[in-house]
């Protein structure tokens, strides 16, 4: 690793992931990785506050594996590695959790809202989730969190924390700064565009999933929830062509004017077409990437593992510095 700074992100490999976590998370890693040292974690452990079957956790790992590959990350710049595989998490977990208020967590949203949608398994660790977040950042001496807007109440406890502990025991973290994209920081659902895009949505036509071929992805925009009126505009009123055009600016690089103008006396029929092909054309040969490698479970295994070394050696640096500040006795080895 050179003195660039370090950036930080994490995926939870919770389910096939959608064009929400590619334009809010994974298209912004690949762009930030020159220009940082990249550290991209496969969030397993976080996976397990909401209820899994082990044997589909176990092929997410991998298809999460694949896909952080498929989209651009570059394991001779970057460390790609799965968060169980380095201990030193939940080990500075249990630290933080020393310092964190449980009122500051009962009040996540992120908290009220799976405590909802998991009535029958509200369990301490959905609660303590934002505190094995701060964990993975801070343990790298953290500068810059490329995440999608739901996000960023998470991070900003991963920085009253840095400080919190800061001020106990002296100078030790690094404290994050977030980096939201605007246009592509909150992807709405095609069925409910006042909600998130998300891929554990029960609802297969909320979101397009990066599995989907192209035949899918226009079918699902055919059918997404718009309005009335066949204005093609950005407006608080008209939240369902919002979201599309968002997503094709997003994906076209074109800014709304640009892509508003271009629409102008278009129907929402033939602008809802345009849409899907765009998307199609930039996540197909992406799918078809990712399969090339899950179909070498050997190389993405070495990939973890080699990647999970890199990231043991930095993360021991912090926790050894943060168990001795605390005042325990560090093994001798
Ligand atoms: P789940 O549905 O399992 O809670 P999720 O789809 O919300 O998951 P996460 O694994 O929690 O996805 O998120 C991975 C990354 O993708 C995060 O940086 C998150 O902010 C981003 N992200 C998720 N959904 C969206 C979205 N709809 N728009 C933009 N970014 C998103
Ligand atoms: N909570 C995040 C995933 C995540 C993460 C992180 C993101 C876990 N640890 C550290 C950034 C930094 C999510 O569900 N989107």
């Amino acid at each position: 690793m050179d003195d660039k700074k370090i950036l930080f992100s994490a995926i939870q490999p919770s389910g096939i992931l959608t064009i929400g976590n590619y334009l809010g998370a994974l298209q912004n890693f690949k762009k930030l990785q020159d220009d940082y040292n990249g550290i991209f974690a496969i969030a397993d452990l976080h996976t397990l506050t909401v209820r899994q079957q082990p044997s589909v956790l176990r092929a997410n790992v991998y298809q999460l594996a694949a896909l952080y590959l498929a989209c651009g990350i570059d394991v001779s710049k970057s460390i790609l590695f799965a968060q169980s595989h380095v201990s030193a998490h939940a080990e500075l977990a249990w630290i933080l959790n020393t310092i964190c208020y449980p009122g500051e967590l009962s009040r996540m949203t992120q908290f009220k809202d799976k405590s909802k949608r998991h009535e029958d398994n509200i369990n301490m660790g959905l609660m303590d989730y934002p505190v094995l977040m701060a964990a993975d950042i801070l343990l790298y001496q953290t500068e810059l969190v490329p995440v999608g807007a739901d996000q960023k109440q998470h991070l900003e406890l991963s920085r009253d924390l840095a400080i919190r502990f800061n001020n106990l025991y002296g100078e030790t973290f690094k404290v994050p700064e977030g980096y939201i994209s605007k246009s592509s920081a909150r992807i709405m659902s095609l069925a409910d565009p006042t909600r998130k895009m998300s891929k554990s949505d029960a609802n297969l036509n909320a979101f397009i999933s990066m599995d989907d071929d192209k035949d899918t992805i226009i079918r699902k925009f055919k059918r997404a929830v718009t309005d009335s009126d066949n204005k093609i505009v950005v407006s608080p009123e008209k939240p369902g062509i919002s979201n599309l055009l968002s997503i094709y600016c997003a994906f076209t690089g074109l800014t709304f004017e640009q892509a508003q103008e271009y629409f102008e006396g278009k129907g929402y029929g033939d602008f809802k077409i345009a849409v899907g092909e765009v998307v199609a054309d930039k996540i197909d040969p992406i799918r078809l990437e990712k399969n090339k490698f899950l179909s070498d479970k050997q190389y993405l295994d070495s990939v973890l593992s080699e990647g999970a070394n890199k990231a043991e050696r930095l993360a021991y640096r912090t926790l050894n510095k943060v168990y001795k500040k605390v005042g325990l006795v560090l093994r001798n080895r």
